[in-house]
C-alpha cells in the first residue's frame, strides 16, 4: 500500500462560494499548503484568487491492488480498486491511461479533459508552451518524424506535463510503433531538462512529468538524455512509458527527488541502452519517501550501471522491479543503497549485483537474455530467450500466454510453425537494408497449392505494422515502405504454414 496524502475537503464554511464549481475547488487543491497527515488545515484561496474558507483534512491514500490509483479514486471513477489491471486501460479512449488521468487529476471517464495541444514543429516554441503551462495541466503531443530538440527546459514551479509522441501527421490516430516519434539531441546538452525548486514566496505542491512514446537519443550534457529535479515538493511524480532512451553521451535519464514527501517514479515499457554512463539513474535525499518502480524496462549495454541507486540515510524508499531485464550493463546491473526495500518479480538481472540482504524475489533469473541483435540496438528477445512468456501479468497488454520480460513483446510472432520456407515460395526483400520513407520489394511466388495467402510485416514487439492479401501468382511484388526499424515478415497460406524472415529499415 502507498502513502500518498491527499486531500480530504471534509466542509466548508465562510463565504459562499458563488460561481464558483465543485470542479474549480478540486483542481484548486494543489493550492493549499499541505502539512502534516491527519491535521485540520485552513485554507484561503480560489480558483480566481478570492477569499475561501475551508477546513481541509489529509489523509493517506489507500491503494489495495497496488496499481499506483487510489481507492475512492477508483470508486468514484467507476474502476476496481481490487483489480491492478486497469491501471493500463484507457476508459474513456483520449489515450491517457486511467493511470495518466490519476496522476494529471484529469477525469477519466471524459475524452475531453484534459484538453490537448498538438504540438507544430514550424511554429510551436518548445519552451515557451511548456512555460506557459506553469500550474497547470498541458498535454503535448507531438507526431510521427525525427525531431533535433536539443536542451528543451522548464524551469517553472507547479506542473503537470503529458508530453506524448507517436501520432500520426494529422494526430488522429496513436501507435508509437506504426508512428515513431524520433527525438535526437547532441553530446553537449540534455535533450530534455525538467527542474523545479521550492522557495519561501512560493512554496512547491506538486511536479508531475509523464513521458509516453517517444524515442529520445543521443544527448548528453551533465544529466543525461532525459533529467528531472523535484525539490522540496509535497508531490513528485516522474514517469516514462513506451520510451525508448538511447545512446546518451551521458545517462538515459537522472532523476532526482530531494526533500519530496511523496515521489512516485515508474518506468514502463521503455528501453534504456547504450549510454556511456549509467542507464538509469536515481538519487533521493534524506525526508523523501519515494515509490520507485520498472515495469517491463530493458537496460542493457549501458557503459557504467544498467540501474544506479543513490539514496541519504533517513529516507524511505521502496524499489520494485516486474518483468525487467537489466543485464549486460558494463559495470554493474543495479546498484542499490542498502536503505532500499526491493522487490523483484520475474526479472532477470546480474543477482550478485544487488549487494543488499534479502531482497524480496520471486520467478528471478539470472542468464543471457538472448536479445536479437544488440550490437545493433535491437534489444528484443531471439525465439530461444528465456525472457519469453516469462513475465507477470500486471495488465499491461501483451500477446499469447503470458507477458514476456522486457520492453518487447514477440506474442505468438515466435511460435510460428516454419513448415514453410523461403524458397518454398521465392520470397525475397530488396533492397534489404532499405532506407526509411522509401519503398522497398517484397516478392513471392503463390502457386495454387498454397491457396488464399496472407502477407504480415511485424514489428520487434509483435504487432502488425502491414498486411495484405495476396493471390496465387508467380513473381508477384509488393511494394511498401517503414520508419526506420527491424521488421519480421510472414506469409500464412491456405493450410497456415508461417515463415518468418527478417528485414531492416535504416
Ligand atoms: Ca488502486
Ligand atoms: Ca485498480
Ligand atoms: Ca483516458
Ligand atoms: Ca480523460
Amino acid at each position: 500500500m502507498r502513502s500518498l496524502i491527499i486531500l480530504i475537503f471534509s466542509c466548508f464554511s465562510g463565504i459562499t462560494f458563488g460561481q464558483i464549481t465543485e470542479r474549480e475547488i478540486i483542481l484548486k487543491k494543489r493550492d493549499i499548503e499541505i502539512s502534516k497527515e491527519n491535521e485540520q488545515v485552513h485554507a484561503l484561496e480560489t480558483a480566481n484568487g478570492d477569499a475561501l474558507e475551508i477546513d481541509v483534512v489529509l489523509r493517506k491514500m489507500t491503494d489495495m491492488d497496488d496499481d499506483g490509483m487510489d481507492d475512492d479514486w477508483e470508486v468514484s471513477n467507476g474502476l476496481n480498486p481490487n483489480d491492478n489491471k486497469d491501471a493500463w486501460l484507457d476508459k474513456d479512449g483520449d489515450a491517457i491511461n486511467n493511470l495518466f488521468e490519476f496522476q494529471l487529476s484529469t477525469d477519466p471517464n471524459s475524452a475531453t479533459d484534459p484538453n490537448v495541444r498538438n504540438y507544430n514543429h514550424a511554429t510551436d516554441d518548445f519552451d515557451n508552451l511548456i512555460a506557459a503551462s506553469d500550474g497547470d495541466i498541458l498535454v503535448l503531443r507531438i507526431s510521427e518524424g525525427v525531431y533535433d530538440f536539443s536542451n528543451l527546459t522548464f524551469f517553472e514551479q507547479s506542473a503537470r506535463l503529458l508530453i506524448q509522441g507517436g501520432w500520426n501527421a494529422s494526430f488522429t490516430d496513436h501507435n508509437p510503433d506504426l508512428y515513431p516519434t524520433r527525438v535526437i539531441g547532441t553530446p553537449s546538452n540534455e535533450v530534455l531538462y525538467f527542474s523545479t525548486i521550492s522557495s519561501v514566496e512560493n512554496p512547491l505542491k506538486e511536479f508531475t512529468v509523464i513521458l509516453d512514446g517517444l524515442e529520445i537519443t543521443e544527448g548528453g550534457g551533465f544529466f543525461g538524455n532525459v533529467n528531472y529535479i523535484a525539490q522540496n515538493v509535497t508531490k513528485a511524480c516522474y514517469i516514462v512509458h513506451n520510451c525508448k532512451l538511447t545512446k546518451s553521451a551521458k545517462r538515459g535519464t537522472t532523476l532526482h527527488a530531494w526533500g519530496a514527501e511523496e515521489a512516485t517514479i515508474f518506468f514502463v515499457n521503455t528501453e534504456v541502452s547504450g549510454s556511456a554512463d549509467d542507464g538509469l539513474y536515481n538519487q533521493t535525499t534524506t525526508g523523501s519517501n519515494l515509490d520507485l518502480r520498472l515495469y517491463n524496462v530493458t537496460s542493457s549495454d549501458n557503459s557504467n550501471n544498467g540501474f544506479r541507486n543513490l539514496i541519504s540515510p533517513g529516507s524511505i524508499q521502496d524499489f520494485q522491479c516486474t518483468n525487467v531485464i537489466i543485464k549486460n550493463n558494463i559495470f554493474r546491473d543495479i546498484s542499490l543503497d542498502i536503505e532500499t526495500r526491493v522487490t523483484m518479480r520475474n526479472s532477470n538481472y546480474t543477482f550478485s549485483d544487488i549487494a543488499i540482504t534479502n531482497p524480496d524475489t520471486s520467478n528471478v533469473l539470472d542468464e543471457d537474455p538472448l536479445f536479437n541483435s544488440p550490437n545493433d540496438g535491437d534489444f528484443s528477445l531471439a525465439n530461444s530467450s528465456p525472457c519469453i512468456n516469462s513475465g507477470l501479468d500486471i495488465g499491461i497488454p501483451f500477446a499469447e500466454t503470458a507477458p514476456e520480460m522486457g520492453a518487447y513483446e514477440f506474442g505468438d510472432i515466435m511460435s510460428a510453425t516454419e513448415n514453410l520456407h523461403d524458397a518454398d515460395i521465392g520470397l525475397a526483400i530488396y533492397p534489404n537494408p532499405s532506407i526509411a520513407g522509401q519503398a522497398f520489394n517484397i516478392k513471392y511466388d503463390i502457386t495454387e497449392i498454397h491457396k488464399e495467402a496472407e502477407l504480415q510485416i511485424f514489428n520487434t514487439k509483435g504487432k502488425i505494422v502491414f498486411e495484405s492479401k495476396i493471390r496465387p501468382r508467380s513473381n508477384e511484388f509488393l511494394s511498401t515502405q517503414l520508419t526506420t526499424g527491424l521488421y519480421f515478415i510472414r506469409v500464412i497460406t491456405g493450410d497456415k504454414s508461417v515463415l518468418l524472415i527478417k528485414h531492416l529499415v535504416l
